[in-house]
């Protein structure tokens, strides 16, 4: 992780930094201080801000303050509340699942493929369903890559194929066969009504019944897609926010050396 912009520490700032009883920073230690947005179904005016106080207080805010208001449509505004949040959170107790692979760099994983599995590794991508968002894997897939992290078309030891969105799960296994696949990256943006999570079992049931589910390393992504999430749903990885190309060819490739796929 890169320093902060000012490269403040907590020691810089205050002592009374308390892990256990960890609370939002505004602009002094365990203020609290915290800002959210959010928008109502109804029109910008006085008895609006006040809903949209009464919300706040409700969501642990006791002394709200609208900031912002402005009208969207003529019976929907948007509104920007900030204010002390009332509760906090014990950092130490936190356990987060995470793939749990030490990231490689981009020559580091051609050099490991070519030392352990010795052909290229074919990578087939896609957003699948009826989800259109492109970003997620193309970040992932193309050559140029994505925060300065050059995407899996540009390693060496990789054949990648980027299949693109709105994908379905039965056109998505066929070509994963066709090219051969050892591995499928399946990225999901649209979480509403929990359309991910219906797209994303669909596929694993589907190369169950065709049998085809071991043949693959199975890893799907997207901004609201824990490791956690994937694995209960029967994936071998997942890679949310933060997470880029050179993280999952690491997973894949150790995962393809651990079950001795070559
Ligand atoms: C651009 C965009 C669009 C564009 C997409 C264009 C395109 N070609 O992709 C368009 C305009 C088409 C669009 C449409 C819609 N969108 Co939109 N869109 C966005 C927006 C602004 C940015 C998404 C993005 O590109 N992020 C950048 C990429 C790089 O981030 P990322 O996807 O998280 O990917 C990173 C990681 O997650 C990871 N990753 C992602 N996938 C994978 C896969 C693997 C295998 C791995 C290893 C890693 C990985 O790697 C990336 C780099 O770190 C977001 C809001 C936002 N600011 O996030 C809304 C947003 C995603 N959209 C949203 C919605 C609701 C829609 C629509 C349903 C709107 C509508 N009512 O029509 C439609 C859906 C259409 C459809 N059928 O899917 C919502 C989703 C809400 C939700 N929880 O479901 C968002 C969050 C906006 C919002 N706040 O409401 N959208």
């Amino acid at each position: 992780m890169s320093a902060g912009l000012y490269n403040m520490s907590r020691s810089d700032t205050d002592k009374s930094f308390d892990p256990t009883r960890l609370c939002a920073y505004g602009d002094t230690m365990n203020d609290s201080k915290v800002q959210l947005s959010f928008t109502l179904p109804v029109r910008n005016d006085d008895k609006g801000a006040e809903a949209a106080r009464q919300l706040a207080k409700k969501m642990g805010i006791p002394e709200p303050s609208v900031v912002h208001r402005q009208t969207l449509d003529k019976e929907f505004t948007f509104y920007i509340v900030y204010g002390a949040c009332a509760y906090s959170v014990d950092y130490t107790a936190i356990h987060v699942q995470d793939a749990e692979t030490e990231t490689m760099e981009m020559e580091e994983v051609n050099e490991y493929i070519r030392r352990n599995i010795g052909r290229k590794v074919v990578v087939v991508g896609a957003s699948t369903g009826t989800d259109a968002h492109t970003v997620g894997i193309d970040a992932v897939i193309n050559r140029k890559g994505f925060a300065g992290r050059y995407g899996l078309e540009r390693y060496d030891m990789i054949e990648a194929y980027n299949l693109g969105s709105q994908v379905p799960n039965e056109e998505f296994v066929e070509k994963a066969v066709e090219l051969n696949a050892d591995v499928l990256l399946v990225s999901q943006t649209v979480t509403q009504k929990d359309i991910h999570i219906r797209n994303l079992t669909e596929l694993v049931e589907l190369l169950e019944a065709e049998g085809l589910r071991s043949r693959f390393i199975l890893c799907c992504g997207g901004a609201r897609i824990t490791h956690e999430l994937a694995k209960e749903l029967g994936y071998d990885a997942g890679f949310g926010a933060g997470k880029y190309a050179d993280d999952v060819a690491a997973f894949a490739v150790t995962e393809m050396v651990r079950r001795n796929i070559k």
